[in-house]
C-alpha cells in the first residue's frame, strides 16, 4: 500500500464512522481536528502519554474526548460522578438536588444537619463544620460558630464557648460582671484586701489574713479558707489560766509562723517536760533532744541534746514526767524534783536552781503497787502528767487527802495523769493512792472553750496556777 492509499483510507474511517466532538457550553472545546487520541506537544501530561480517553489524564486545558468529563484531571464518563452516591465531579459539583458531601454527592436532607456530613463545608444554622461532619456550636463549652460567635453570657476561647464574665472566667470581650475587673483576659474579683486573692476566689475579701493556700497559723481564724480554724498543727502549746477560766492556744515555735523558725524549738514528737516553777521556764524533751520555754513568752531560749543534762536517760524510752516545786512542803528552796517516767523504770532528778543544772537522785522500777489498782492508770499508756499542789481550781471534786485515810479535808496536791481517754489522780506526798478517773472530756479544763483536743496532747504541765499542755507534732 502507497503512502497516499493510507492517508486516504484513514481520513474516509474517521469521516464515516468518528462521533463528532461535542464542545458543551460547561466544558473546554476539546481538539476538533484531534482523533479519539490526542496526543498535545505541550501542557499534561507532561511525559507525552495518551490524555483524553476514558480513565486517562485530561488533556491540557482540562479537555477529554466527547462524553467525557475531567474529574479530578482523570477523564470520566459523565455517569461516574454527580449522581447520588458517586463521587463529586470537578469543583466539588453535583447535579441538582445534591451536594456534594465528603466527597460524594448526597441529597442536599443527607448532609448539613447535627452530625452529618458537610454539605460542601456547609452546615445547617447554629451548627458548624468541624472535621466535615455539623456539630452544634455555639453553646457552653461547645465549639464557637463561625466568626468566634458563642451564646450569650458565652466567650470563645480557644475555639470554645466558655462561661464568661465571672470571676476566674474569661471576660465576655472585655466585660466582667459587677465586681469583678477584666485583668489580662480573665475577670478577677476585686482584692479589697490587697491580700493578692480577688473577692470571689478569697474566702474574706476583708481580711488579709485569710485568703486560699495561706499558711495556717495558730490565731483563731481560719487562714486557708478550708472552713477549719487552726487546723493540723498550727497551735502547739495550749495555756489554761485560772484567771479567765479558759484556754489560750500558740504556735508551738511562734517564730516559725513568721517563716523564721527558732532554732532552738522542738522539730519532733515532745514526749515529756520538766518544768521550773520559780524560774517560770521548763524543760521539754523529745526522744533525743531537749529544749527549754520561757513559759511567759512563749519563746525557745535554749536547746541541746536530750542526754547531755540528765545522762541517765541515755538508751532510755522516756514518755512521761513532771516536777515538784521546790520548796513544797518544807523542802530545799533551791532544788526542784522530778520524776521521768521510762519504759524500763522511774529516774528521779533534781534541779538547781542557782547552778541551773540537772542531777541524778535515784532510780525506782516500774510501780506495781499502785493503789487501789482499780483507781490506777496502766503506766506504759501515761501519755502526760502534772502536779497540781494546790487544786486552787477544784478540778479535783474530792479531797485527795480522803485518799490517804485520814479525818482532814484538805484538798491537794495531787499529780493529774492523762492516760488512754481518762484523768487519773494520784494523791502527791502523804500515801500516793489513786482516786477515782474521768474522762478527758469531763474534767474540768478540758470542757472550756479553747480546749486542746485529746489527740494531740502530748506533755503537760503546771505552773504559777496555769495549765499548759504542749501538742503533738
Ligand atoms: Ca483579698
Ligand atoms: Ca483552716
Ligand atoms: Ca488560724
Amino acid at each position: 500500500m502507497g503512502r497516499a492509499m493510507f492517508a486516504a483510507i484513514v481520513a474516509n474511517v474517521f469521516a464515516c464512522t468518528g462521533p463528532e466532538p461535542v464542545t458543551p457550553s460547561d466544558r473546554p472545546a476539546r481538539d476538533a481536528t484531534a482523533d479519539t487520541i490526542v496526543t498535545p506537544t505541550d501542557g499534561a501530561p507532561p511525559d507525552g502519554a495518551a490524555c483524553g480517553g476514558e480513565a486517562q489524564p485530561c488533556c491540557v486545558g482540562s479537555m477529554c474526548n466527547a462524553t467525557l468529563v475531567c474529574e479530578v484531571n482523570v477523564c470520566r464518563a459523565q455517569t461516574t460522578c454527580g449522581a447520588d452516591m458517586q463521587p463529586c465531579c470537578v469543583g466539588s459539583s453535583c447535579r441538582s438536588g445534591f451536594v456534594c458531601a465528603s466527597g460524594t454527592c448526597r441529597p442536599t436532607t443527607a448532609c448539613g444537619g447535627l452530625s452529618q456530613s458537610c454539605c460542601s463545608g456547609a452546615c445547617e444554622s447554629g451548627l458548624r463544620c468541624l472535621a466535615d461532619r455539623c456539630e452544634a456550636c455555639g453553646g457552653a463549652m461547645q465549639a464557637c460558630c463561625g466568626g468566634g460567635a458563642c451564646g450569650t453570657s458565652l466567650s470563645c476561647v480557644a475555639d470554645r464557648c466558655q462561661p464568661c464574665g465571672g470571676v476566674g472566667q474569661p471576660c465576655c470581650g472585655s466585660a466582667c460582671t459587677a465586681g469583678t475587673e477584666c485583668t489580662a483576659g480573665t475577670c478577677r474579683g476585686v482584692d479589697r484586701d490587697m491580700d493578692g486573692s480577688p473577692a470571689g476566689v478569697d474566702c474574706d475579701d476583708a481580711n488579709p489574713l485569710r485568703a486560699p493556700g495561706r499558711r495556717e497559723i495558730c490565731d483563731g481564724v481560719d487562714n486557708n479558707c478550708n472552713t477549719t480554724i487552726d487546723d493540723g498543727n498550727a497551735c502547739g502549746l495550749w495555756v489554761h489560766t485560772a484567771a479567765s477560766g479558759s484556754w489560750a492556744a500558740y504556735a508551738l515555735d511562734p517564730m516559725a509562723e513568721t517563716g523564721a523558725p527558732s532554732p532552738h524549738a522542738p522539730t519532733t514528737a515532745v514526749r515529756f517536760v520538766l518544768d521550773i516553777e520559780s524560774l517560770a521556764i521548763a524543760y521539754v524533751f523529745t526522744d533525743t533532744t531537749h529544749h527549754v520555754l520561757d513559759v511567759r513568752t512563749r519563746q525557745w531560749t535554749a536547746s541541746g541534746p536530750r542526754d547531755a543534762i540528765i545522762a541517765q536517760l541515755a538508751g532510755r524510752e522516756a514518755f512521761g514526767g513532771y516536777t515538784v516545786p521546790a520548796g513544797h512542803a518544807g523542802g530545799n528552796p533551791n532544788l526542784e524534783g522530778g520524776a521521768i517516767l521510762t519504759t524500763t523504770g522511774v529516774i528521779n532528778v533534781q534541779f538547781d536552781i542557782a547552778m541551773r543544772r540537772w542531777s541524778f537522785l535515784s532510780e525506782a522500777p516500774i510501780p506495781t503497787d499502785w493503789a487501789p489498782a482499780a483507781n490506777a492508770p496502766m503506766y506504759s499508756s501515761i501519755r502526760a502528767a502534772w502536779l497540781d499542789i494546790g487544786n486552787a481550781d477544784n478540778w479535783v471534786t474530792f479531797s485527795p487527802m480522803s485518799l490517804c485515810m485520814t479525818t482532814t479535808t484538805r484538798v491537794g496536791p495531787y499529780a493529774g495523769v492523762l492516760s488512754g481517754d481518762r484523768v487519773f489522780f494520784f494523791e502527791a506526798g502523804s500515801c500516793n493512792r489513786w482516786g477515782p478517773p474521768v474522762s478527758f472530756a469531763s474534767f474540768a479544763p478540758f470542757t472550756r472553750a479553747g480546749s486542746p483536743p485529746l489527740a494531740r496532747v502530748a506533755a503537760a504541765f503546771f505552773q504559777a496556777g496555769q495549765l499548759v499542755i504542749v501538742g503533738t507534732r
